[in-house]
């Protein structure tokens, strides 16, 4: 066969291990990967994989040395808060003072403070300020990621939140899967009546599923916020229409959002810090995905993170996530938070790329399509500038990518001056 490309010279392919369903427990602790390899791409697609010594039969249109670097499949972001007005730089000073993020949100800041900013944003300023945001993903070497709504509020800001979404998804070569997240907070206007708020949120869930514009829904499930009975409500009301299953649970308090999530049949339960002994043991017999945010925690300045060792030990599927959002975790870097998972999570090299792979594009639904390299799948890859793949966690804080390619094409390389 004539292959447009041939990547050669890779000292570790990380694959990882192709399969059907998200690794759990024993199997995040191994990470297929193969030394001394090559792969060949055709139209896109992942054609060939195989030994560097083997490759030298192969004359393609286009070859590129990895100078036995380290590639991998390109990273899946599975929790981002991507579209959003304004910026929370002021609520720094407040948090310093030790003012918790559940008090900035009760005096109608915090999330509350971003859904007028984004009220007040045109459609074309917040896919403006979305797409600088997405590129800077895409340079740390995300190819597939998450975007959530949730700051409108209201019919007309959550829809024109998913519009940029649906652009986005249109005009990026990046993979964008997007979550209706309309609970997230409740508005001022609806204070004394949540339910009424939430009924409004259920109605929209129809005109999103009708327009295309989502496939997973997704509430915030949390002391002054939505309640555990809420959330139940809307996630079944969601599941009736035909939604895939997330949610905000156990971040703050435990209120048995984790234990819903997995009752409901869930995709994945988000943050999971304060989830109980139970919790996790109905993860650990699930395929509901624990996606954490160790960098949430780290930002708000939490000593207790979520108890990932004890999930993956137990048996459950975890994936990682940045939470990239203006008020808990204003960050894209998705490296950063694999040396989070590391240092605060206490997971291993192997288990934090099984995470940021394999397991987040499950966490998505993208399992078929991300997060492995495998023959027959898109040639989304990274290539790395680091020695081996234990490296990475190790040298935090900076950006490791090489070079970031979708479906064989380089879309991000990096700056000889950096
Ligand atoms: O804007 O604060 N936790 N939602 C739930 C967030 C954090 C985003 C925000
Ligand atoms: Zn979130």
């Amino acid at each position: 066969m004539q292959y447009d490309l041939l990547v050669h010279n890779i000292g570790q392919l990380i694959l990882p291990k192709e399969t059907t369903a998200p690794l759990k427990g024993e199997e995040m602790k191994q990470l297929m990967i193969m030394e001394n390899a090559a792969f060949a791409v055709k139209s896109g697609t992942i054609a060939w994989i195989g030994s560097n010594d083997e490759a030298t039969h192969i004359k393609p249109l286009k070859r590129i040395n990895a100078q036995k670097k380290v590639v991998s499949p390109g990273l899946v972001d599975p929790h981002t808060h991507l579209v959003f007005g304004g910026s929370r730089e002021h609520e720094l000073a407040l948090k310093q003072r030790g003012v918790p993020y559940l008090e900035i949100l009760a005096k109608g800041g915090g999330i509350l403070s971003t859904v007028e900013a984004t009220r007040m944003a045109s459609e074309e300023e917040l896919y403006e300020k979305a797409s600088f945001h997405l590129n800077r993903f895409l340079s740390y070497g995300v190819t597939t990621l998450e975007a959530k709504s949730g700051y409108g509020l209201d019919p007309e800001t959550e829809l024109k939140q998913l519009q940029v979404v649906k652009r986005l998804q249109e005009k990026f070569p990046v993979s964008i899967v997007s979550t209706f997240l309309g609970p997230h907070a409740i508005p001022p206007t609806y204070k004394g009546n949540e339910d009424e708020f939430l009924e409004k949120m259920v109605e929209l869930l129809d005109h999103v599923r009708n327009e295309n514009l989502a496939e997973f829904a997704d509430i915030f499930c949390e002391t002054g916020v939505f309640s555990l009975q809420q959330s139940k409500y809307f996630l079944q009301k969601a599941k009736e229409k035909g939604f895939g299953l997330k949610i905000h649970a156990d971040e703050i308090d435990s209120l048995g959002g984790t234990e819903l999530a997995v009752e409901l049949g869930a995709t994945s339960a988000d943050h999971l810090v304060a989830a109980s002994n139970k919790a996790i043991n109905m993860l650990s017999t699930s395929n509901t995905i624990a996606v954490l945010l160790p960098g949430t925690t780290f930002y708000l300045g939490k000593d207790t993170y979520a108890r990932a060792r004890e999930m993956i030990d137990e048996g459950a599927a975890v994936a990682l996530a940045t939470d990239y959002n203006p008020g808990s975790c204003v960050t894209e870097n998705l490296q950063l938070i694999m040396s989070l998972a590391a240092l605060k999570l206490k997971m291993t090299p192997e288990e934090i790329w099984n995470a940021v792979t394999v397991n987040a594009a499950f966490a998505i639904g993208k399992g078929e399509e991300a997060g492995t390299l495998t023959v027959g799948k898109k040639a989304n890859f990274v290539i790395w500038d680091i020695p081996n793949y234990l490296y990475l966690p190790y040298h935090f804080g900076v950006n490791h990518t090489n070079s970031v390619y979708i479906e064989g094409t380089r879309v991000w390389r990096r700056n000889d001056n950096v």
